[in-house]
């Protein structure tokens, strides 16, 4: 389930430059039983499986003694959303177990005496913790320094800056009618600039007024705002941005 993601570009080169490390994990390793069990049925009855703590306690222990500093983070739709900002600090960390559960979850002692911190990627179910920590690995590993081709791309992103991007554009200049903004074909740099920050802010806050209210703007960019939002077009068409 790992390897293609991990093999593929971007992350393939990083471990290939020795960037970051990846090892995978089976708790079903871990298991002491002939047919290596790590699921139980729920004290207390109900629907779905409780994945079995001694395999995880064991797993994660083996890990530990190699990297008694690792910080062991549990995914789950119960932790702490995923952002720029906690993927920033996560990836500083010299060492990230995490920990993907099946069935209904682990066995709440794992989470009480393993677990450092817990983690949600998203409001939304999964099959497994599985996709959440490759989401992970791919959004630390690009903030860490020569993964990413250039060292500034990752920076410059959305999200840096709390405002979402400026459109894009590559050639042709027309495509069945629609054609890429003059000002960039301009070659003055300063309007394009401008231009930029302008749509930037016009994205933000249509879509996401509430990054704005993070973001760090000059007076000039509060001027720029009041001009969008009180123009016609952007009150009137919906589909303004
Ligand atoms: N962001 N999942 C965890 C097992 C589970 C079930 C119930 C606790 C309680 C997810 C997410 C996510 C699916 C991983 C259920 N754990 N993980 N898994 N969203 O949906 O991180």
């Amino acid at each position: 389930m790992f390897s293609s993601p991990f093999e593929a570009s971007i992350l393939g080169k990083a471990i290939e430059k020795g960037r970051i490390e990846i090892r995978i994990v089976n708790i079903r390793d871990f298991t002491s039983d002939k047919h290596h069990v790590v699921d139980d049925t729920p004290y207390g009855g109900g629907q779905g499986m409780v994945m079995k703590v001694e395999p995880i306690a064991r797993a994660i222990e083996r890990v530990k003694a190699e990297s008694p500093s690792a910080w062991t983070v549990y995914l789950t739709p119960q932790g702490r959303s995923l952002n720029q900002e906690r993927a920033r600090a996560l990836s500083s960390k010299a060492h990230l177990i995490l920990l993907c559960g099946r069935y209904e979850g682990v066995d709440e002692r794992v989470r009480e005496m393993f677990v450092d911190e817990e983690v949600s990627i998203g409001d939304y179910v999964l099959t497994g913790g599985e996709l959440a920590a490759m989401v992970m690995v791919d959004t630390l590993s690009r903030l860490l320094p020569g993964v990413l081709g250039c060292d500034q791309s990752a920076e410059e992103d959305s999200f840096s800056d709390s405002l979402l991007e400026y459109p894009q554009y590559t050639r042709p200049v027309d495509f069945r009618g629609h054609s890429v903004p003059d000002v960039l074909l301009s070659g003055n740099h300063e309007a394009i600039l401008r231009w930029r920050r302008k749509e930037a802010l016009r994205r933000t806050a249509k879509r996401r007024p509430d990054l704005l209210a993070k973001a760090t703007l000059s007076e000039t960019d509060r001027k720029v705002i009041d001009e969008i939002l009180q123009s016609e077009e952007t009150r009137t068409r919906g589909d303004g941005v």
